[in-house]
């Protein structure tokens, strides 16, 4: 152990343990802003600043360790006078107009700077602009960039893509993306997971909310939306209610009093995915098909433009069934347009997700389709509803735990745990049994692939089950790095599956790209573990027991993998 005394009060900590992680363990609260945990620990901010007695000088605290006998005061007056000034330089290269901007209230400069009491900037710099395409989903604002450099850092180190990099020098250096390519050009995923780790509004995704406002009141649109299963999990954050209060039917309240004519739950169409996905598994496993690679799952959009851009020639083993949002969009402009006796034209379909690359998925040309215009009309994310319900007024207390709407009703807690790493896995076990056995295992049975446990297996639960003489091998891997670490695992022989589940954000949607942002706090695991909560208290468990998409197969698709069910339900994914 080593001892030491931090602002007088006497602290001992384990070895090799920071200045800052330190005085945290005895609830001494350092300022940062640049700081990341175990992913950018470059004291570039100089904002976590501390003095240590009998030296002249301050030192920062996120990278030097706690030493033994060190006397260190983290808010002296010198301490005071050097954060302001630090704080201060920050600002003045930073555009400052927290009206406009979408994070003010939830950023980490204003905040500090409040902290500081900064009331003027004494220095004045110019502000950098850069141009951006402000259609692209992912949106970045330079004159709000304060080159903390967690964009790039997380990027690499989390995702293995290196979009950012530095570019310029001195006090021109800034942060773009690398290589002088356009965000067009560069590979990235649009996991989204440097907007949610920058502290302030220079990343953010496209604001989408106008074209639902305006859908809303356009008479001639029926609007129709859907909410992911990873949503209900963190939308309370930011209004202010508890996990238990924060209910999806609160949302679809929501959606109701804004003016959207149909509200839906994504659960059920996560429950049709399963149907499509787990019968065309049992396909490809018993034909042989997959003795080569293993059928990877194909729902989120993020890994999907990561398997297009570093394992192109992998494409071809993505499962074909669309993502629960697409299958949704497809059914609601046409079985569901029936049922209304409307064109499926009139239909405007909106999606709630806890996902930048959603929308991306959404613009895919793939999903369009010729008689009702593409699967889904928007996406706004989980940020993007908290935002709508604020421009709306509505009081989150007043919400009601509503159903949603009819004949898609029904979503069993198989769906619900799609939000979370591992949950698309374990939704398709569960039916595959069934279909192999003609009996349901226990709701349970395949819970070794959930996520506890995903941070110390480098984001890879691997998991082998025997369903009578079938054995099949599963891996269920989250985070674009871990992805990758296991796709060359596959790719040298080391390791053989049948089936893979990859989801881009690391914990799965719950820690998606836009989810509430915390800065610093990883909250990924928590909400997912809400999820497998609702799971257990769920009536229906298994996919194949939902009874609205039982009928929905008896009037319209007739049965999984139908002619029907391919035109609307599948694509072939190219590169
Ligand atoms: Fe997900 Fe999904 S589970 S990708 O993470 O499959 O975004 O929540 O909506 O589509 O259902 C996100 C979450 C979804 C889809 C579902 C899948
Ligand atoms: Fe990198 Fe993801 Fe950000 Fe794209 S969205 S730049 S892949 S972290």
């Amino acid at each position: 152990m080593v001892n030491l005394t931090i602002d007088g009060q006497a602290i001992s900590v384990k070895e090799n343990t920071t200045i800052m992680e330190a005085a945290a363990q005895y609830g001494i609260h350092i300022p940062k802003l640049c700081y990341l945990k175990g992913i950018n620990e470059i004291a570039a901010c100089r904002v976590c600043v501390v003095e240590l007695e009998g030296k002249n000088r301050l030192i920062t605290s996120c990278n030097n360790m706690a030493e033994e006998g060190m006397v260190i005061y983290t808010n002296s007056p010198k301490v005071r006078r050097h954060r302001k000034a630090n704080v201060q330089m920050i600002l003045s290269q930073h555009d400052c107009e927290c009206v406009t901007c979408y994070r003010s209230g939830n950023c980490s400069l204003q905040k500090i700077a409040n902290d500081l009491n900064i009331l003027e900037i004494p220095y004045k710099a110019e502000i950098e602009r850069q141009p951006w395409n402000k259609n692209f989903p992912l949106i970045r604002d330079s004159s709000k960039c304060i080159k903390c450099m967690r964009c790039i850092q997380v990027c690499d180190k989390v995702q293995s893509l290196s979009i950012w990099d530095l570019e310029g020098t001195g006090s021109r250096t800034t942060v773009n993306v690398a290589g002088h390519k356009t965000i067009e050009e560069a590979d990235c995923s649009l996991c989204g997971q440097c907007i949610t780790h920058c502290p302030v509004g220079a990343l953010g995704a496209r604001d989408d909310t106008e074209k639902v406002w305006n859908a809303i009141e356009d008479e001639e649109k029926i609007v129709v939306a859907q909410v992911a299963p990873a949503v209900r999990a963190a939308w309370g954050e930011s209004l202010g209610l508890a996990k238990e209060e924060a209910t999806v039917g609160k949302i679809l309240d929501a959606l109701k009093k804004m003016g959207v004519d149909y509200v839906f739950d994504t659960t059920f169409s996560a429950d049709l995915t399963i149907m499509e996905e787990a019968s065309e598994f049992i396909e490809r496993f018993t034909s042989g098909e997959l003795k080569e690679r293993p059928m990877f799952t194909s729902c989120c959009p993020g890994w999907i433009r990561f398997a297009k851009s570093q394992f192109p020639h992998l494409v071809k083993y993505l499962s074909s069934a669309k993502s629960p949002q697409q299958m949704f969009g497809a059914v609601m402009k046409t079985y569901f347009a029936e049922k209304l006796d409307v064109s499926p034209e009139k239909i405007y379909t909106v999606s709630v997700m806890p996902c930048v690359a959603k929308k991306g998925e959404s613009e895919m040309e793939l999903f369009y389709q010729e008689y009702a215009g593409r699967d889904i009309d928007t996406v706004i994310t989980t940020r993007e509803l908290t935002q709508m319900i604020r421009a709306a007024h509505i009081n989150p207390a007043t919400l009601q735990d509503i159903e949603s709407d009819r004949p898609m009703q029904d979503g069993s807690g198989a769906g619900v745990i799609f939000g979370a790493t591992g949950g698309v896995m374990e939704a398709a076990l569960r039916t595959a049994y069934y279909l192999l056995k003609g009996e349901n295992p226990d709701a349970d049975a395949f819970k070794v692939v959930r996520s506890p446990g995903f941070q110390e297996n480098h984001g890879v639960m691997e998991a082998e089950f025997k369903i009578d003489n079938i054995r099949v091998r599963t891996a269920v891997v989250s985070g674009l790095g871990n992805t990758r670490a296991l796709l060359e695992k596959i790719e040298r022989g080391e390791v053989q599956y049948d089936f893979v589940e990859v989801m881009a954000c690391p914990g799965g949607c719950v820690g998606g790209g836009g989810q509430p942002i915390h800065d610093g706090e990883e909250l990924a695991f928590e909400r997912g573990k809400n999820l497998y909560d609702l799971d257990q208290k769920s009536e229906i468990r298994f996919s194949h027991e939902n009874q609205d998409i039982a009928r929905m197969y008896e009037e319209y698709f007739e049965k999984p993998m139908s002619h029907k069910a391919h035109m609307l339900l599948h694509t072939e994914h190219k590169v």
